[in-house]
Formats: structure tokens, C-alpha cells, sequence
């Protein structure tokens, strides 16, 4: 970034701590992920220079024939990933591309059935300050008190009673397999339109990890930087029947031209997953968030549903006298990176939930295994006995940061020799 450095050494400086930080510390943030330098050279590139409103083939610009090809990519290897009928790759957001499904399926005020966001779902999923939650009256469906799983014979019975027009399936903090036969054949029932956004799951899925919703679903949104270790953006799929209105509601319906250096880099992450190594590293996602589970477990703490099947965990922390909050900046001191959250049922306030979220996308890209998860969990375990230490979080942070360096993230290994190593 010699350049960058040269033109604005301000922005320079932001951009190269973030690179240390993403490098020394432990990244448990469930949604996000080390995406590879192919990726990044793709969403650096020219094509942020070129407007291509419309689709492959059929745009408003000239000059489109190089951006053409890149989307063409984007949308054969999606559907081949995925076995889709249908995607738009343009959504530049997962919430877009979830505000296209309803646009294209929905008129205003038509009822929706959707997980709660208090219990795992997500903002684009009813919340009463979001479009979603405004614009389309939202009877949310949760989790079973007792299983802290999915209530599916609520789904049913909501789904008799009010007759949404949309059923919506998909979770941003439910550490558990999502039946989505269970959930498709209610909304067939009641004759509403099925939606899936699994966001979250997505790489889980393309790797064969997670049942897939994409032969159940009339549409089915994901983002490409989560599981799926793409660039950050959003695509949508469908079946054929609603193709051009899905296709209309991203273009013209919500947004003008399209991210063409953000779509070559979904072209390039989906080629990445099409290849055998992604099921190796979805199913070692998966295997990562069992031992994390397991050695917390073991350790007193209560986890949601008691474990997890999926790549990510939901820790009540009130079960160790703390709070999300306090645990989020102590693990934070100590260079673990992890998000407080909301667990089912609770008590307290989103700015100081009962639990804390972790998962394990980002440091399996970074290429540990079991063993090395049983190191970071035991971190996690001293860290969170004496939240206050501060010498403790510092002596933790020393050893995380040395102990990081054994696990190179995608820049480190592409180029060790022009590391920012300090200034
Ligand atoms: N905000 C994302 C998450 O962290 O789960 C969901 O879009």
C-alpha cells in the first residue's frame, strides 16, 4: 500500500492497525472471516470504476463486456454451489438482498411469520425499527424454553392462525441445525411464500455441513463474508417463477449500479468454496465450535441448548456472575474478539445482555484445529475468572499474540515480507 501511504497517510495508518489487530488477536466473531487475497485483489481492482446498471448482458452503460463476464461467474457458480435456479449477485448487503426478497414478494402491510430477533433472528426479520418491522406487520415465532431450540410446532400453529404472506427461516445467533423441511412445509400449508436467509449458515451449506434450503425455499439470501469467507456483500436466489421480480426489485426496485469490484469478488469466493478444501474447512469449522463448546461446558459455563451443532456458541455468562458486557471487554483486553448478545428469554438489555457470542469461521481459516480451540478456550476460562485483571489480560494478550503468529492469516502468508510490523 506504498501508495496509499504516500496519498494519505491518515487513512494508511487506520487501515494498517486494523491488518495488526486482525492478526494479533483471536477473532471470535461469529459472523465474520479472513476472506483470501484473491478476494481482495478482485474487490481492490478497476472494476470499482465502472457503472453496469442492469444485468449481464443487458445494460444501461456500454463497456460493460469485462464486468459482464465477472458477474456471469458470480451467478453460474452460485448456482452450481448452491443447485439455485435462479440468483441476482448484486445485493450489496444481506440486508438488501432481504429488503429485494420482500419487495419482490410482498405488497406493504402484508403479514410476515419470522424468527425474533431476541431469540436469535435477525434485524431484517420484523424488528419493529427496521423496514421489515415497519412496513410489514411481523408475528414473531422463538425458541422452546425448556430445548432452547426451535419451536416448530409454534411455527405451525402461528402460521395457522395468522396466515402470513411470508414465512421467513434463517438466525444470526441460534447454534443449532435449522429443520427447514419442517419449516417449508407449514408455509405450504397456509399457502404463504417461504424465505430462508442463511447468512450465517451459508458456508456450513455449500460445504455440505447444514441442510440445504435451497430445493425448499421460494428464495433463499445470503451474505458472502460470513461462513462463506467472501467479500462483504449480499446475493440473492430464487426459483424460476420469481426471478423477474426478484431481479427488478434489486435493479430498479432498491438500488442503481452495482458493485462490480464487490461481485468479482463473490465470483472468486464461490470458486473458492466449488473447491474440495471448503468441505474440509466447514466441517472443521464445525468440529472447532463442538471443542469450544465442550471445554467451556466443562469449565461451569452455560451454553444455549447446551452445545452446538453449527459454528457458533451463545454462552450465558451469567451462569459465571457476569455480564455480557463485562465479559465482551475483558476477553476484549486479552486480544479475544467476541460480540456480547442477547440469550433467549433474557432479562437484560441489548447494550448489557446475559451472554456473549463466539464462533469459529475466522480463526479456522487462520488453520486451527481441536487442539489449538482447547488452548483458546482455556484463555477464555482464565480471562473471564478475574474479568478486572488488567495484568492478567495483558500477560493473556502477550501469549495470544505470540501464539497467533503459528497461525497466519491469508495476507500474512501471501506476502510475509511486506508485513506491517509496527511504524
Ligand atoms: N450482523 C450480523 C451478525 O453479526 O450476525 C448479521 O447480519
Amino acid at each position: 500500500m506504498d501508495m496509499l501511504k504516500a496519498v494519505d497517510p491518515d487513512v494508511y495508518d487506520a487501515i494498517v492497525h486494523e491488518e495488526e489487530r486482525q492478526r494479533d488477536d483471536l477473532e471470535l466473531i461469529a459472523s465474520e472471516n479472513y476472506t483470501s487475497v484473491a478476494v481482495m485483489e478482485a474487490v481492490g481492482s478497476v472494476l470499482t470504476n465502472k457503472y453496469a446498471e442492469g444485468l449481464p448482458g443487458k445494460r444501461y452503460y456500454g463497456g460493460c463486456q469485462f464486468v459482464d463476464r465477472a458477474e456471469q461467474l458470480a451467478i453460474d457458480r452460485a448456482k452450481s454451489l448452491f443447485g439455485a435456479a435462479h440468483v441476482n449477485a448484486q445485493p450489496h448487503s444481506g440486508a438488501t438482498a432481504n429488503q429485494a426478497v420482500f419487495f419482490a414478494a410482498l405488497e406493504i402491510g402484508d403479514k410476515v411469520l419470522a424468527m425474533d430477533l431476541a431469540q436469535g433472528g435477525h434485524l431484517t426479520h420484523g424488528m419493529r425499527l427496521n423496514y421489515s418491522g415497519r412496513w410489514y406487520p411481523t408475528i414473531s415465532y422463538g425458541l422452546d424454553p425448556k430445548s432452547e431450540r426451535i419451536d416448530y410446532d409454534a411455527i405451525v400453529r402461528l402460521a395457522r392462525e395468522h396466515k402470513p404472506k411470508l414465512i421467513l427461516a434463517g438466525a444470526s445467533a441460534y447454534p443449532r441445525i435449522i429443520d427447514f423441511a419442517r419449516i417449508a412445509d407449514a408455509a405450504r400449508e397456509v399457502g404463504a411464500v417461504f424465505m430462508v436467509d442463511m447468512a450465517h449458515i451459508a458456508g456450513l451449506v455449500a460445504g455440505g455441513e447444514h441442510p440445504s434450503p435451497v430445493p425448499l425455499a421460494d428464495f433463499v439470501t445470503t451474505t458472502t463474508h460470513k461462513t462463506l469467507r467472501g467479500p462483504r456483500g449480499g446475493i440473492a436466489m430464487c426459483t424460476q417463477a420469481w426471478a423477474k421480480k426478484l431481479d427488478s426489485a434489486v435493479f430498479p426496485g432498491l438500488q442503481g449500479g452495482p458493485l462490480m469490484h464487490v461481485i468479482a469478488g463473490k465470483a472468486v469466493c464461490l470458486g473458492e468454496a466449488l473447491r474440495p478444501e471448503f468441505k474440509a474447512y466447514a466441517a472443521q469449522v464445525i468440529a472447532n465450535a463442538r471443542t469450544l463448546a465442550e471445554k467451556l461446558m466443562s469449565a461451569g459455563f452455560r451454553l444455549v441448548s447446551n452445545g452446538t451443532d453449527n459454528h457458533l456458541i451463545l454462552i450465558d455468562v451469567t451462569s459465571k456472575g457476569l455480564t455480557g458486557k463485562v465479559a465482551e471487554t475483558a476477553l476484549g483486553r486479552a486480544g479475544i474478539t467476541v460480540n456480547k448478545n442477547l440469550v433467549p428469554f433474557d432479562q437484560r438489555k441489548p447494550m448489557d445482555p446475559s451472554g456473549v457470542r463466539m464462533g469459529t469461521p475466522a480463526l479456522t481459516t487462520r488453520g486451527m484445529k481441536e487442539v489449538a480451540i482447547e488452548q483458546v478456550a482455556a484463555w477464555i476460562v482464565r480471562v473471564l475468572a478475574a474479568p478486572e485483571d488488567e495484568v492478567l489480560a495483558s500477560r493473556v494478550q502477550r501469549e495470544i499474540a505470540e501464539f497467533a503468529c503459528g497461525y497466519p492469516v491469508p495476507t500474512d502468508a501471501a506476502q510475509p515480507s511486506v508485513l506491517p510490523l509496527g511504524f
